[in-house]
């Protein structure tokens, strides 16, 4: 079986030390970092997302699938590194309130930082409160993921809570996450929406280059 199957189905089985040790092959063997992450570890974590739906498994196969996933992903984040992005931006990054998921978010601060942005990760569950405390101790960025259609909900609020504090003009504000759409950042009133986290440095670099 080809490296990145077993990447996969190590993903899929919630094996970390399989999952670290088959990206190290992996890269051994020449394949790319980006590669190595769409068609491996995201790959069985979009199978772990179709075998949750399907009632195949359940909450403690999603978590320990995630596990290893997060712990493949430290060995491969030397490797993705965006090459030639400006940085001048301070990122103050989160899931929004309400929501736990945090390997999307993970993987979107890692590039930043790979590509020369300074991140403030606030974590998983981030009230507003947390976000505007950020942007006073001088973010210029917000960056907000949501895996839920329950917590997407909390980017509008957010956004809400941002300009009530007088703060929305220091600020670019960008979201993304699998329910977010273009529109639905639109909607809100955010500056940029990527499907991505290579998108996510695009974004940035976009939204701060136009401010
Ligand atoms: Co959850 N979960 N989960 N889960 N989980 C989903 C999201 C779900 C789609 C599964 C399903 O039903 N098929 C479903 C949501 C349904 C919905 O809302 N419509 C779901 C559910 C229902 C739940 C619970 C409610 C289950 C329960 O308890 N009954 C519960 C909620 C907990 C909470 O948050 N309050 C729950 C819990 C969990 C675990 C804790 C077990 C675990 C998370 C562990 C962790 O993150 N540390 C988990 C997992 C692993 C998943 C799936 C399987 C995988 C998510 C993931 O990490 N994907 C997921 C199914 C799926 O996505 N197919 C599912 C890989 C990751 C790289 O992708 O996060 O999409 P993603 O990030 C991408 C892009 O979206 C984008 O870039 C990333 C890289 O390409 N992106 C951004 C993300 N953030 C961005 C920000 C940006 C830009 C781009 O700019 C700022």
């Amino acid at each position: 079986m080809a490296t990145l199957d077993e990447l996969r189905e190590a993903v899929v089985d919630g094996q970390a030390k399989v999952a670290v040790a088959k990206v190290t092959e992996a890269l051994a063997e020449g394949t790319d970092a980006g590669t190595v992450l769409r068609e491996g570890l995201i790959a069985g974590m979009a199978q772990v997302g179709k075998l949750y739906e399907d009632g195949e498994v359940f909450v403690p196969e999603m978590l320990v699938a995630a596990r290893a996933m997060s712990a493949a992903l430290a060995v491969l984040k030397p490797h993705l590194v965006e090459q030639g992005v400006a940085s001048s931006g301070k990122v103050a990054i989160g899931t929004t309130e309400g929501d736990l998921h945090d390997i999307g978010k993970n993987l979107v601060a890692m590039m930043l930082e790979g590509s020369g942005y300074e991140i403030v990760d606030l974590g998983v569950d981030v009230p507003a409160t947390k976000f505007i405390e950020a942007i006073r101790d001088g973010a210029n960025v917000v960056a907000m993921s949501a895996l839920l259609t329950t917590t997407m909900t909390n980017m509008r609020s957010t956004i809400a809570a941002i300009e009530a504090a007088g703060l929305r003009d220091q600020v670019r504000i960008v979201v993304g996450g699998a329910p977010i759409t273009k529109s639905y950042a639109d909607e809100i009133g955010a500056d940029g929406y990527a499907e991505d986290a290579s998108g996510a440095v695009r974004m940035v670099k976009e939204v701060l280059a136009a401010a």
